[in-house]
């Protein structure tokens, strides 16, 4: 890699540590939320935020703004703590996380945060949302791009089949949607409640064009991000592997974090790991 690109990457690999902590911090400060599901997409979002979107605090009201949703909504923290970097949200807001009168609730409403294109929570939705807003774009002769992030477990709703079918109808090569392939939905692994898989090959079926990703490795995923549209004339999906709970070894890959609060110790522990002192 040139030098140049080096640096790059190692910064977008800080920035994503930083992401994290934060995360962790603003979650257990708050009192509740969804911490495993949040450090899942942390590097899925510092390389659309810094790298992929064209979104900024000044464009948010652009018609030509690329769109960004996160269809999984209940892993809102770490959108938040990546607004706030980008200067959408003020990062003293982030401390209100969960809390009584705040914004930032435990899912994202577009109605009150600057940045969120889409309410999200119940999951299923948010992709439909997107699906419409990049036919939207084709018919307004729009140059934006909508990019959806999905959880594997979200793919069980069947809203997802029916936007899956008519996006790839519509011909959406606007569109594209990345899978945050963890493998575990709420308390237990996908696999032992309702497998999705063949995952690749169901979403080609529907007229996709699919590419995989290690969803932690951030030059794999710019050099996914840079390939788009995959296909013309054909909406692309990334299948990102990921690990829930990725930075916080006692959480990663345990179902029973999903939303669970550590104790003073296990606290201690995230903190170690995550750098940051103890809160
Ligand atoms: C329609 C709907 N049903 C159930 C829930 C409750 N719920 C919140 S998160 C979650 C698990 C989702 O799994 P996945 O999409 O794989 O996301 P992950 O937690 O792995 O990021 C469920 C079932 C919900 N938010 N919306
Ligand atoms: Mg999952």
């Amino acid at each position: 890699m040139e030098g140049a690109n080096v640096n790059k990457i190692d910064s977008l690999i800080d920035k994503a540590q930083y992401i994290r902590a934060t995360v962790f911090k603003m979650i257990c400060e708050g009192g509740g939320g969804h911490i495993p599901a949040s450090l899942s997409i942390v590097e899925i979002l510092v390389v659309l935020y810094y790298e992929v979107l064209n979104i900024s605090p000044e464009t948010i009201s652009d018609p030509d703004r690329d769109r960004f949703i996160l269809s999984k909504g209940h892993a809102c923290a770490a959108l938040y703590a990546v607004l706030a970097n980008c200067g959408f949200i003020d990062k003293q807001w982030l401390s209100t996380f969960g809390k009584r009168g705040t914004i930032l609730g435990g899912h994202p409403d577009m109605h009150k945060i600057p940045g969120v294109e889409a309410t999200t929570g119940a999951l299923g939705h948010g992709f439909p949302f997107g699906v419409g807003a990049a036919l939207a774009g084709k018919m307004d002769g729009r140059k934006y791009r909508v990019i959806v992030l999905m959880g594997d477990g979200e793919c069980q709703e069947g809203s997802v089949w029916e936007a899956a079918m008519f996006a790839s109808a519509m011909a959406l090569d606007n569109l594209c949607v990345i899978i945050d392939h963890n493998r575990l939905q709420a308390m237990d692994t996908l696999d032992n409640i309702v497998p999705i898989s063949p995952l690749a090959e169901k979403w080609q079926a529907f007229g996709w064009q699919v590419n995989e990703v290690d969803g932690h490795d951030i030059a794999g995923l710019i050099e996914k991000f840079t390939a788009l549209p995959f296909q013309a004339n054909k909406p692309s999906l990334i299948i990102a592997n990921t690990i829930k709970g990725k930075g916080v070894s006692f959480m990663e890959g345990v179902p029973i974090w999903h939303y669970r609060m550590p104790n003073g110790e296990e606290m201690a522990v995230a903190c170690n790991e995550l750098g940051i002192d103890p809160l």
